[in-house]
């Protein structure tokens, strides 16, 4: 799959999505001027890979409550904690809310290549941050995640985004079942990543270091990347006011979130931390929902797979970014003729350094900034509204 045309398709789709101005510098004036065009928004198809998780508990209630979404699945995996409490943690979620007609499958058990990390340390031992809900009744579907994710990508072709808030075991399953199947994704919204530093070590963001296989299998499918990463995931605390706001409102979703909210806040003081929990996967919803809430930055972006101390790292290279960046009107010559280079050679194997691609060709939108009340204004207006 030529990936140019694919990221070229993912900046089309991305207007189409917006309602407003995206504030990116790389959107061009022809783009803008067809989000006129684009008013009657959604519903989108939607498949939701997730492992609440207190804040993949909020995103998924945000989705549900979002009439721009037809979610034709959620997929847990293990990643917060193991699939015994994901599952039906999702399926508690999808009652709450109210949207049983939701398909639920269940995920992969473990990563691709490696033994299960999880944060209980942040989501509690029952994933929601010790709030206590009753057991679910529904069930899932009999299909895996993997193979239900197939199904519709194909039932679907080029209809289905995936928006993905937990290690990308499931997607990568998927992905390596169906040569044809990156081809037919629309794009892809994940949490996940950082280019400023990781939170489970210093170089990698939880999501891809579970599963940095798995991840590299994703970032390097074609699919047209949205990453959502701690760069800006960090600016999205959740605090009690917004509780407050969360407890007055007298529906389900609200309550729930609501109770999870506090539980996590109360969690995050007891170990000592200043701010209150980040909603990391909610801001990833709400960046599909509406892209203009967050600046954008193209980048070809790659996962650290060996290193000891860095598996999980992701790295982005951009010719207008960081160290690389040249004065304006040089970025497109730059941009042409910039490789994509590897570690330096050892002196027991190759004579120079490994080119990971001849030429710089972006994969990735990432989100480079936020507007944190803007985005809070969207979740907690959708969980409080009636
Ligand atoms: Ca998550």
């Amino acid at each position: 799959m030529d990936t140019k045309k694919s990221f070229d398709m993912t900046r089309r789709q991305f207007v189409m999505s917006s309602a407003a101005l995206l504030t990116a510098g790389a959107l061009t004036h022809d783009a803008v001027a067809s989000q006129g065009a684009a008013a009657a928004r959604g519903p989108f198809r939607v498949i939701i890979d997730t492992d609440p998780g207190v804040d993949d508990a909020l995103a998924l209630l945000l989705a549900m409550r979002s009439p721009e979404l037809k979610i034709e699945a959620i997929t847990p995996v293990a990643g917060n904690v193991p699939l015994e409490l994901t599952l039906p943690n999702a399926l508690r979620l999808v009652e709450i809310a109210g949207r049983t007609d939701i398909p639920v499958a269940a995920g992969a058990r473990a990563p691709l290549l490696r033994r299960l990390v999880t944060a209980t340390y942040a989501h509690g031992e029952n994933g929601l941050g010790g709030a206590v809900f009753p057991e679910p009744t529904t069930k899932p579907v009999s299909e895996s995640a993997s193979e239900y994710i197939r199904h519709i990508v194909r039932k679907y072709p080029h209809e289905v985004t995936l928006i993905t808030l937990g290690p990308l075991t499931n997607i990568a399953t998927a992905l390596n079942s169906d040569p044809e199947l990156a081809g037919m994704v629309r794009g892809l919204t994940m949490m996940g990543g950082s280019l400023s530093g990781g939170n489970i070590t210093p170089a990698a963001e939880f999501n891809i270091y579970v599963d940095p296989e798995a991840a590299r299998i994703v970032f390097q499918s074609g699919i047209p990347i949205t990453m959502v990463g701690l760069d800006v995931t960090r600016k999205t605390s959740l605090t009690e006011e917004h509780v407050r706001v969360l407890e007055a409102a007298q529906n389900p979703a609200s309550q729930a979130a609501a109770k999870i909210g506090r539980n996590a806040i109360n969690h995050n003081r007891d170990r000592g931390f200043l701010v209150g929990p980040n909603m990391h996967d909610s801001l990833a919803v709400a960046a599909f929902l509406d892209p203009t809430i967050l600046k954008w930055q193209d980048y070809y972006v790659d996962v650290e797979v060996a290193g000891e101390l860095t598996a999980g790292e992701t790295l982005g290279y951009s010719p207008v970014a960081g160290d690389l960046k040249r004065r304006p009107g040089m970025e497109k010559d730059l941009a042409a003729s910039m490789t994509i280079r590897g570690s330096a050679p050892t002196l027991a194997s190759t004579k120079t350094s490994p080119v990971v691609r001849e030429k710089y060709v972006p994969n990735t939108k990432v989100g480079i900034d936020v507007d944190s009340s803007r985005f809070f204004e969207l979740l907690i207006g959708r969980l409080a509204g009636k």
